[in-house]
């Protein structure tokens, strides 16, 4: 029998994996979870629609590139099938106007041992985003007896999931940036809402960013589902924007994190790394001192990148200086030219969602000590 689907952390031997696509791509029109999503000065506020043709080709061209590089170090690539993304959608509790995209899977995917789970995403434009990956997850459950193939709780996403006036464009960095310190986010606690890509998973320890795109209850939900994990909450407060833990907070390999230092993890959240001897080093810094046109996310997708196995990463071609600091950390440094495809959802991490990766799910901080960033700590004990 065919074991298809296991990985239980970003950096063991890397066999299987998903590719995003670009086709039909929208802006998706504001709702309340994107509204503070998107910068201020950022030139989608106010623009929805079908993203032009060419930057679509262009973005599935580095797509491609990636894919080449995959299937050249022996990894399987899938893909998922786009569905027409400028479809309104509804359910019960809300109507939007569109979809957005299956270019980030990251986002919706998340891989546990041999489950994989669609998230509990706060965006109303991605709520179906999880069908472009069903004929994979019937796939693999059709070859992989093991698989387990799983919805997290649906959010209703209706208006209370929210806080509204929430967004503010006259609201200054500086009182985004307490807002965001203070864990004050655009969701509100009435139901558990996740994005895969806000999840960090070492074997047994879960660290999950609660920022504008993950809440506490979703925080409090994981530890229940897996409670032979353990579920930390850590966030950054230097991030104006605090949405998926993957450029911000980025295992290399067991013992070492490469940590956006714009946005460093509070000390009191390092005790479990610190006494367990781990690495925490400030990132380099990006090539470019603006994404490009038309994304959504920071010049920060240069730490975005794809470990292949402990000693070999992949990393964005105009990102020179995390190349050489990769180097200097002793990775073997594959560079992929995908720049295009970041205002699609993001960069070489999100554009994947892993399905196997070889290895077990090991015990990683095994030095217990008081953790401020345990969900539950009265589920274990320090010592
Ligand atoms: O820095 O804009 C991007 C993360 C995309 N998954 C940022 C976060």
């Amino acid at each position: 029998m065919t074991k298809i689907v296991n990985s239980w952390n970003d950096w063991d031997p890397l066999k299987r994996v998903i590719v995003g696509r670009c086709d039909n791509s929208v802006i998706p029109p504001e709702e309340p979870a994107t509204s503070e999503k998107v910068p201020v000065d950022s030139e989608m506020r106010g623009m929805w629609g079908l993203r032009p043709l060419a930057t679509v080709e262009r973005g599935n061209e580095c797509l491609e590139n990636l894919v080449k590089i995959l299937e050249d170090h022996g990894v399987i690539v899938d893909r998922p099938t786009p569905l027409q993304w400028n479809q309104a959608i509804g359910t019960p509790d809300f109507r939007n106007d569109s979809m957005m995209t299956c270019m980030p899977p990251r986002d919706i995917l998340l891989t546990i041992g041999s489950e994989i789970m669609a998230a509990a995403n706060s965006f109303r434009c991605r709520y179906f985003e999880y069908l472009a990956y069903w004929p994979l997850m019937k796939e693999y459950f059709d070859e992989d007896p093991s698989f387990k193939w799983t919805q997290a709780p649906r959010p209703r996403l209706t208006d209370k999931s929210y806080k509204h006036n929430y967004y503010d464009e006259k609201i200054s960095l500086e009182e985004r940036l307490i807002r965001t310190a203070n864990k004050d986010f655009v969701t509100t606690e009435i139901e558990p809402m996740w994005d895969a890509a806000d999840v960090m998973r070492m074997g047994k320890d879960l660290f999950i960013q609660h920022g504008l795109t993950t809440n506490r209850a979703a925080m409090d939900w994981f530890q229940r589902y897996y409670p032979e994990y353990r579920v930390h909450a850590v966030n950054f407060p230097g991030d104006p924007y605090p949405i998926h833990i993957d450029a911000t907070f980025v295992p290399l390999r067991p013992g070492l994190i490469i940590n956006n230092p714009v946005r460093p993890l509070p000390e009191e959240q390092r005790a479990i790394f610190d006494a367990n001897d781990w690495q925490i080093v400030d990132a380099a810094q990006p090539a470019h001192t603006e994404p490009p046109a038309l994304c959504y996310s920071s010049v920060w997708l240069s730490m975005n990148c794809l470990v292949l196995d402990p000693k070999t990463v992949i990393v964005e071609a105009s990102e020179v200086y995390q190349q050489e600091q990769m180097d200097k950390l002793g990775m073997n440094v594959i560079p992929c030219d995908l720049r295009d495809a970041y205002p699609f959802g993001g960069g070489l991490h999100c554009s994947t969602a892993d399905v196997y990766r070889e290895g077990t799910c090991e015990d990683y901080f095994p030095n217990r000590v008081k953790d401020p960033t345990l969900v539950r700590p009265e589920m274990w004990p320090e010592g």
